[in-house]
């Protein structure tokens, strides 16, 4: 019976899942997380970043991602599984950031030395010291400048699925490029999180795949391929220092010798690697249309299956392909749970009192609202953070905790329309998906049932879940996508919620006021 091993490097920690599956038997046989901030403090970090005087400069330190590879393989390898019969392991990683090696990296991954932690081992390799992430907005002027080159915003989103974003890695590597030239001609790899830490792995350069190649703004997501043209906009020899990209369920190798003498693992298949909401896509089971997922966690984010390419013309959003065949919608927030943390520590709150006065008060507020740009937003682009009240007192506790979940809601409902999906059912997952109270405003707000999941990271879950599927296509006894999430990624039909119809209507019309206020706030 084989096992699978799916793995998630996400904002602020890492986590892993071990499934097994064998004939009818599906089971999840080991979950571990860690947090970066309290497990590995000696990298300095705060919610996962490094701290920053400028709020648009948002980085991480690459080095700590593979120190919590090493302690979490350890801790796979300890757990007391028939470890032997691991097949396959695959991963997941917050999506965009950028990992920048030398020319002694592909070496020094060749000749780990297996007595000695990994991090010791890599403090060479790097040809710049940190890692731009999803959450850095600081490359408004790269994205003009690259968008110019190629044509405009929606020739750029038409080929790569996106016009130019501040957190895609083009512009990040443009804006390197064009602050540190000498250090951009000594990167011999460009790396995503992904294959970085897939190259941990293999101890060689890993490829990635077309999910999260297309969260760069450089490739053309109908070739699956880079585009030549984005690579010369963004910056010179760029097409030598990107990994080749490959499709979702390839198989890139074998666990590197380090890997095997250093924790007993056996040589297990390597699957190439995917961003994050790919990987949630499958570790959600959302392998076909009529669906929508909603992830709350650092970020929130709402996507779905898509069959055809169709940009997004409010160029709000993004196309990425999908590891499971065909495409995905996605719309990215980045004012999340540390946002809902935020309101939730001004009044001194605990979650379950945050839950009682969300339940406490009415659907719709009164109509008092509040857009919860803390930080520069995503989704609708915010340069300039602030909180915006609508009839709001400063000191309405229960007030802001309602506006706080609406607003969120309100917001995705709104920016999802582009994908113009009759949503049948909502998946939602993420650490605030355990709160019922919120995902009953969520029904409420987007008309629909809305299903938890017994698994509580659907990302490493999905990761697993790609092992599983590369492995037994490389076997040559190929599954197809339903079956392969089949009793793994199925949402518990106990957690079902469904809409209130009078908070419904509510909310159909709030929306549209809210709509209002949004729009008022950015023409400000
Ligand atoms: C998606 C995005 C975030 C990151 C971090 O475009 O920027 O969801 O993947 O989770």
């Amino acid at each position: 019976m084989s096992l699978y091993l799916g793995l998630d490097s996400s904002t602020q920690g890492f986590s892993a899942i071990v499934i097994e599956r064998e004939g009818d038997r599906r089971s999840v046989i080991f979950e571990s997380d860690l947090s970066f901030d309290e497990a590995l403090p000696e990298f300095g970090t705060t919610h996962g970043v490094l701290p920053s005087r400028d709020p648009a400069v948002v980085v991480s330190p690459p080095l700590m991602w593979a120190a919590a590879l090493d302690v979490m393989l350890q801790r796979v390898a300890r757990a007391g599984l028939d470890i032997q019969r691991l097949a396959a392991i695959s991963g997941s990683a917050q999506q965009h950031g950028s990992v920048y090696l030398n020319a002694s990296a592909e070496a020094a991954l060749a000749r780990l030395d297996p007595s000695r932690p990994l991090v010791e081992q890599l403090t060479g390799v790097f040809s710049r010291d940190v890692a731009p992430i999803w959450m850095d907005s600081s490359t408004a002027c790269e994205c003009a400048e690259i968008a110019e080159a190629v044509g405009g915003g929606a020739a750029l989103a038409e080929r790569t699925g996106s016009r130019a974003f501040e957190r895609f890695t083009g512009p990040q590597i443009r804006k390197f490029f064009k602050q540190d030239a000498a250090a951009y001609e000594a990167t011999a790899r460009v790396h995503l999180v992904s294959s970085y830490m897939a190259s941990l792995l293999l101890g060689a350069n890993a490829p990635i795949d077309g999910g999260d190649a297309s969260g760069t703004n450089l490739m053309d997501l109908r070739t699956n391929a880079w585009w030549p043209a984005a690579l010369e906009a963004t910056a010179p020899g760029l097409d030598r220092k990107l990994p080749p990209i490959v499709s979702g369920s390839t198989v890139i190798g074998r666990l590197s010798r380090y890997w095997q003498a250093r924790y007993g693992l056996p040589p297990a298949q390597l699957i190439v690697w995917s961003g994050d909401n790919p990987s949630t896509l499958v570790g959600t089971g959302l392998v076909r249309t009529g669906l929508l997922a909603i992830s709350l966690g650092t970020s929130d984010t709402v996507f779905g299956p898509m069959p055809q390419p169709n940009i997004d013309s409010t160029g709000a959003a993004h196309v990425f392909v999908s590891p499971a065949g065909g495409y995905m919608g996605l719309t990215c927030f980045r004012n999340g749970s540390l946002a809902r943390e935020r309101i939730r520590e001004s009044f001194g709150l605990s979650w379950d009192t945050f839950s009682q006065m969300l339940d406490a008060t009415p659907a719709g507020n009164h109509g008092r609202m509040l857009l919860p740009w803390f930080e520069p937003e995503i989704t609708p682009r915010v340069d300039r953070p602030g909180l915006h009240r609508h009839d709001l007192a400063p000191d309405d506790g229960p007030g802001h905790v309602r506006a706080i979940v609406e607003a969120q809601q309100m917001a995705l409902a709104l920016h999802a329309r582009w994908m113009q999906v009759d949503v049948a059912a909502i998946y939602a997952t993420g650490g605030a998906a355990v709160n019922r109270a919120i995902l009953q405003v969520m029904a409420d707000v987007f008309g629909a049932d809305v299903y938890q999941f017994d698994v509580g990271n659907t990302a490493s879950l999905g990761a697993a879940l790609r092992a599983l599927h590369g492995h037994l296509a490389g076997t040559g006894r190929p599954l197809n996508w339903s079956e392969a999430v089949a009793g793994f990624a199925e949402p518990r039909t106990d957690s079902r919620l469904t809409p209130n119809a009078a908070n419904q209507s509510i909310y159909r019309n709030l929306l549209e006021s809210y709509a209002q206020f949004e729009a008022r706030a950015l023409a400000q």
